[in-house]
Parts: C-alpha cells; sequence; structure tokens
C-alpha cells in the first residue's frame, strides 16, 4: 500500500486551478532520500528467503531432481518440488485475440522443462545467500526428449473492402519488412515479492511489486484455490514495471503458497540476471507489409502481417501485442482496403508479453516505414505525404478499415507544427548541402497513434470531518506520479489545494476493486473515476450530508469508448562514415495527450519513452543461441541506454480534448516508446538512401549501420 502524504508538496491556493500546472511530485522526496519502501524494504517477521533451481536447458525430460543433499545444507528449512504443490489452478490470459492450444502454467516444472531458466525447484532458507547457496546442491538431470513448448497461441485477421483488387490496381506497391529485436523490460527495481503470514487468520498479506494488485489477488485466489478473504494484495512502492510486472509469475505464487503451506513469511527479491531469463520479454515481432498508392500519394490498400514470439507460458496479457499490433494499423491514415494478419505461439524461450507499447511500436514502425517507402516512390517529401492522407478533423469519430474507432484529432495540423517548430523545409535544404560535402546524415519522421484503454477503473473519495480528503484509487502507481496527478484532478473538482488531499493506491484491502497502471490508461479511465467520485461527494456534501463524520463515495467509472493520443517526431541523425557511430543531433517531439493534468509529468512520459525508444532502435537486444541459451543475461551483454545516449528533446503539443472521458484526457504513457522506433529507423535510412540503403534491421548498432554503408 502506498499512502502518499500531502506534507512537501507544494502550496496552492484553492482557487487557482491545478490541472494544467507542472506541479512537483509529492513522491519524489521520500522516494530521491531513500525514504521509498519498495518490496525488499518491507519488514517481515522471521522470513524465509526463497531462492529457485532453474532449469539449465530449453527442453526435456526430468530424469532426476535430487534434494537431499541441499536439505541438509545450513539455514535451510524446505525444498520444494512440483510433486509438493499438488494440482494447481491456472492463469487467466485476456483472449482479445483467437486463442489455440492451451499453455500450462508451471509453478514448477514438472515432467519436463521448456526454456531456460524455467523454476524447477525452490530452496527456502534462513538468509537469501543459504538457499542461494542450497540451490547450487541440487542437480537437475534432463534428458533429451523433442523437449517442445505446448503448442498454442493466437490467430488475428482483420480485412476491409477487396485488397487484391485494389492493390493490383494502385500506381505504386511499396513492400518493407520490419523486425524488432526482443526486448528486456528492465526496470530499476526487479521483480519482487514479500508475503507476511498471518497465523490466528490463517491469510497472508502479499507485498508485491506489481501494476496490478487486484487482479493478482484474484489469480493468487484461483490458482492456489485459497478464499480471496484470506489474501490481501498490497503494492508498495514500485521502481518501474513497463508491463512487465503486469502478469502474475510462477516465482510469486510458488512464495504465497509456501507462506501458507508453512505458516512463515516469505520473500523473494529477483537479481537482474533472473529478471533477463524469467521475467516476461517484450517485442519480437517480424512484420512485412504491402502499401498500394495512387498516383497523387493517396494510400489505397495495405496488406500487413505480423508474427510475434511466444515463450514457453502465456502471461496475463500475452495476446496484448499481437492484438494492438494487427488493430492499430493503417495508423492515422485513411486507407480503405486491408488485409492484416496477426499471429503468435509459443516457443522454448521464457515467456513473452506486455513492454511499454506493447504491439503499438509494431503497427507504427510497419506503418511508417511503408510510408517512407511510399514518398521515395512517388517522389513526395515524407511530411507531405504523410498530410496527404491524414484523416481530416471532419472525420471523426472515425471507424477505422479494422473496426477500431479512433475519438478525434487535428492530425495535419500537428504536422504543421512539427514543421514549423523544426524549420523542416531549411533543415532538409542543410541536410542536402552537407550531403553534398560528404556528410552521412538524415532526416526521419513518424507520426503515431496511441490508444489509451478501455473499461473501468474505480476511486473512493472520503471527505473527513478536518477538511482533508482521502482519495482510495482502484488503479496503481509504478512510479509515474500517479499521486501527484490524482491530487491535481481531485483539488479542482472540490475546490481545494493539493495539499488537503491524500493519495492511496496498490492495497486491496484499502482501495476499491480495479484495474491497474497499463496501457496508457492511468489519467483518462482513473483520472476521470477520480474525477467523478469528487463530484459525487460534492453532491452528498451540498445536499447536507453531516460534515461531523467522513463522508465517502465510491464509483466505478467505464470510459464511453477509446480514448487515442497522437503525436508525431522528427528525428536528425548523423552516422559517423568510419565507424559506423550513430548520433541523434536533433530530435523534437510534438504529441497530443488531449486534457493535460500536468505538463511536467507529460514530458517526463515522452522523454522516458523515447528514451526507451531509443533502446531499441539503436542498442537493445535479447539474444538466444542455436542451443537455447540466453547469451544475453546481464547488463554487460545487454546495453541499455544511458544518461549521455539520451538527447535533448524538444517537446511541444496540442490539444484536443478527448470527447470520451469527462476530462478530456488522452494517454501518453508510450508515446516515445511508439513513435521513436520509426522516426530513428527512417532518419537512418535517409542518411543512407544515397548509398543505397532501402532497409536497416534494429537495433541499429554502429557495426549495422557501417556494414550498411560499407555493403558488407
Ligand atoms: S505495456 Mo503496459 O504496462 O500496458
Amino acid at each position: 500500500m502506498t499512502v502518499i502524504s500531502a506534507r512537501g508538496a507544494e502550496r496552492a491556493g484553492s482557487s487557482e486551478p491545478q490541472i494544467g500546472r507542472p506541479l512537483r511530485r509529492r513522491e519524489d522526496v521520500r522516494l530521491i532520500t531513500g525514504a521509498g519502501c519498495y518490496v525488499a524494504d518491507v519488514p517481515l517477521q522471521d522470513p524465509l528467503h526463497v531462492a529457485f533451481v532453474r532449469s539449465p536447458v530449453p527442453g526435456g525430460r526430468i530424469a532426476g531432481c535430487e534434494t537431499e543433499a541441499a536439505r541438509d545444507m545450513p539455514g535451510v528449512a524446505q525444498v520444494v518440488s512440483a510433486a509438493d504443490l499438488g494440482e494447481l489452478g491456472t492463469l487467466g490470459i485476456n483472449p482479445v485475440l483467437e486463442p489455440f492450444g492451451s499453455a500450462s502454467f508451471p509453478v514448477l516444472a514438472g515432467a519436463h522443462v521448456c526454456a531456460v531458466g524455467q523454476p524447477v525447484a525452490a530452496v527456502l532458507a534462513d538468509t537469501p545467500g543459504q538457499a542461494l547457496d542450497a540451490c547450487d546442491a541440487v542437480p537437475v538431470d534432463v534428458e533429451d526428449d523433442d523437449g517442445a513448448a505446448e503448442p498454442a497461441g493466437f490467430r488475428g485477421t482483420w480485412s476491409s473492402g477487396d485488397c487484391d483488387a485494389v492493390m493490383a490496381g494502385a500506381a505504386h506497391r511499396v513492400s518493407v519488412t520490419v523486425d524488432h529485436p526482443r526486448l528486456a523490460p528492465a526496470s530499476l527495481e526487479p521483480r519482487g515479492i514479500a508475503v507476511a503470514y498471518h497465523g490466528e487468520s490463517d491469510s497472508v498479506t502479499v507485498f508485491l511489486s506489481t501494476q496490478t494488485p487486484h487482479r493478482a489477488r484474484r489469480e493468487l485466489s484461483r490458482i492456489l484455490s485459497v478464499a480471496p478473504e484470506r489474501i490481501h494484495v498490497a503494492a508498495p512502492d514500485v521502481g518501474g514495471a513497463f508491463g512487465m510486472k503486469a502478469s502474475l509469475y510462477p516465482e510469486e505464487v510458488l512464495c504465497v503458497w509456501a507462506a501458507l503451506r508453512f505458516k512463515r513469511a516469505t520473500r523473494w527479491i529477483a537479481s537482474r540476471g533472473e529478471d533477463f531469463l524469467a521475467a516476461s520479454h517484450g517485442r519480437g515481432a517480424k512484420s512485412e507489409g504491402t502499401l498500394g498508392v495512387d498516383a497523387d500519394g493517396r494510400f489505397e490498400a495495405l496488406r500487413a502481417s505480423v508474427t510475434s514470439p511466444l515463450g514457453h507460458w502465456l502471461p496475463s496479457s500475452a495476446a496484448i501485442p499481437a492484438w494492438n499490433a494487427g488493430r492499430i494499423l493503417p495508423g492515422g491514415y485513411l486507407v480503405g482496403a486491408v488485409d492484416i494478419r496477426s499471429s503468435a505461439e509459443t516457443s522454448n524461450t521464457a515467456a513473452v508479453g506486455i513492454y511499454r507499447g506493447a504491439g503499438r511500436p509494431e503497427a507504427n514502425c510497419l506503418m511508417e516505414r511503408l510510408v517512407d517507402a511510399a514518398a521515395s516512390a512517388t517522389g513526395i517529401d515524407p511530411l507531405e505525404i504523410r498530410k496527404r492522407n491524414m484523416i481530416p478533423p471532419e472525420r471523426f469519430p472515425y471507424t477505422g478499415p479494422t473496426g477500431v474507432v479512433l475519438d478525434s484529432g487535428r492530425y495535419a495540423e500537428l504536422l504543421d507544427q512539427l514543421a514549423d517548430e523544426t524549420g523542416y523545409q531549411s533543415r532538409r535544404a542543410a541536410v542536402a548541402k552537407r550531403r553534398a560535402g560528404g556528410e552521412v546524415v538524415g532526416l526521419g519522421v513518424a507520426f503515431y497513434i496511441e490508444p489509451c484503454g478501455t473499461g473501468w477503473e474505480s476511486a473512493r473519495v472520503t471527505r473527513n470531518p478536518d477538511g482533508t480528503v482521502l482519495v482510495a484509487f482502484g488503479g496503481s502507481t509504478q512510479g509515474h506520479g500517479r499521486e501527484t496527478a490524482l491530487a491535481q484532478i481531485a483539488a479542482d473538482a472540490l475546490g481545494l489545494g493539493p495539499e488537503a488531499i491524500d493519495v492511496v493506491c496498490g492495497s486491496t484491502q484499502d482501495c476499491p476493486t480495479g484495474i491497474g497502471a497499463l496501457a496508457s490508461r492511468s489519467t483518462a479511465i482513473g483520472g476521470s473515476a477520480v474525477l467523478k467520485a469528487c463530484e459525487a461527494l460534492l453532491a452528498r456534501v451540498d445536499s447536507g450530508a453531516d460534515t461531523s463524520v467522513p463522508v465517502s463515495e465510491e464509483v466505478v467509472y467505464e470510459a464511453a469508448a477509446e480514448a487515442w493520443g497522437y503525436g508525431a517526431y522528427l528525428v536528425q541523425i548523423a552516422i559517423d562514415a568510419e565507424t559506423g557511430d550513430p548520433t541523434l543531433e536533433y530530435v523534437a517531439c510534438v504529441d497530443d495527450a488531449g486534457t493535460v493534468i500536468n505538463p511536467m509529468l507529460v514530458e517526463g512520459q515522452i522523454r522516458g519513452g523515447f528514451a526507451q525508444g531509443i533502446g531499441e532502435a539503436l542498442m537493445e537486444r535479447l539474444v538466444y543461441d542455436g542451443d537455447g541459451q540466453l547469451v544475453t543475461g546481464s547488463l554487460m551483454d545487454y546495453a541499455l541506454p544511458r544518461a549521455g545516449d539520451i538527447p535533448a528533446l524538444a517537446i511541444s503539443k496540442i490539444e484536443t480534448r478527448a470527447p470520451n472521458n469527462p476530462l478530456g484526457a488522452k494517454g501518453v504513457g508510450e508515446a516515445g516508446t511508439i513513435g521513436a522506433p520509426a522516426a530513428i529507423l527512417n532518419a537512418a535510412i535517409d542518411a543512407l538512401r544515397p548509398h543505397g540503403v532501402t532497409d536497416l534491421p534494429m537495433p541499429l548498432t554502429s557495426e549495422t549501420l557501417w556494414r550498411a554503408l560499407h555493403r558488407t
């Protein structure tokens, strides 16, 4: 549970509007002075520390897993293998696409292992070191069999119009392929769980680093066949999540099972290496598309296919990347005829799930590469061809060819703003001049759209007799400033200063049942729930509710329809001809997040997302070798961007109110990860096009760029 005290928050008069102010994050003083409380900091009474024996191979039959020697090691209380767990329930999967097969949810591997790093046994000991030492004394003997992961996955198709006929008649047809590196979400705080056991009620409090506390409770209850009343889930401070902490993990289920079974507190904190091996991965999709374009550069038909990887088990949101990668096409453009296929299938690797963007970058990179290819084929400027094909404002709400309903926007106007603010025409001219002088330099533009979640969220707002207000939020925070933004919304709704408002979230005991921090939905949907609860409270108070006792109103708010953020990014890249080293010389972002609650938080989201987009485009890649071993198992082998890799971003905005929620807000949490890779890829290909390059694989390392330039 995160209780954010209003003390230390900036003071403001109650008359001054809070929405739109760059109010400092109230949580930061606590977090940056070491006073935060993460799962590893939660005090437990006499806990057992959990460590996992993991599969050394990607597949096979377990011939032996000898635990006797480990049981006799110092400090060891228990060694658990699959047979001890008995029959457990499975994890719920969001079936947004048609599923095939059914992958089980293996808490500990039973007869077979299906991935390197899969937990086979767990050791519980007095100290983390003793637990780890004892793991080394558990040999796992795996016999080769075909060892394949259970075949399961998802398929989706979207079609509109006679795509084949329109495509055949198009004046130009351009085709591209875009492959996304498999990525490690790599939150600063790894996964972790601390379970307090309450003997008097035979119940547990599960402190979990999660984006979805209520779902975690529901799934734990189902998997362990334990009444939900015996499980309270509380997310303490969460040090980043990025989709990777949206699902429940086998390790976490084991810790809760063990606390209830042995009637002791348990704790497990993943090492960085364990997260590389066994936290969910993101991206990894292979995509190809063809765009049919008429003689004036108007898009007529899109054919696309996206194939996404899945691992050996399916996290709750396993289908989401494949779903978004298909349904979001063709982005913000008018294209009548489409034929789109998206699929995902299990394999002998770590699980693959949502990672900031979750299918949006995959759809966007493919479309934006196609648009640049169309610009090249027609000789029309890349910015101009985008403008020519944008959905115009009067067409909203606009039902696209995949059935999604885009709510609002001023797409072409935003592109004009990007052109103005970047001095686009003179920048093009300057690039041409430098090229003539022998430099390898290019400009790339990408437009993106960002769906911000559907469904509902909840809030309970209580006014205390002393005039202070407590907002209990059904969603959660992963370190992204949620408490500050919600206090601003409540302050304006109630006519108070934000210092009068406390915010609590992440607790299944102290907060109403909610969804969580996912899909850029927290402001548009969660913020609207807070607003509605405040309005209900005001109505109660106006009608004369007794002010000497706390007065509460609880609201479940369901969005009328999805809100769609959008924006456009421009990247200027220079590539060192001798080393291939890329430099992002200039980056400009224009985003429309609808009503902006706190511009500082929005800028932070854009910067952070862009940084992760730079990671995907230029640096990051998880690699399994031919034997199924993870080669990139540490931060020595996996290149996360560091501060020095992130250029200054020129950030500006336009604000078009979202019509489908009372705040008028759209999401912006994933904007940078969606727009950045496409803009960087387009810029690099623009730089290398004079050298005959029309395609580049991500990540664009210096070696990749050097080889492309020198055609080796
Ligand atoms: S990738 Mo997000 O946490 O829905």
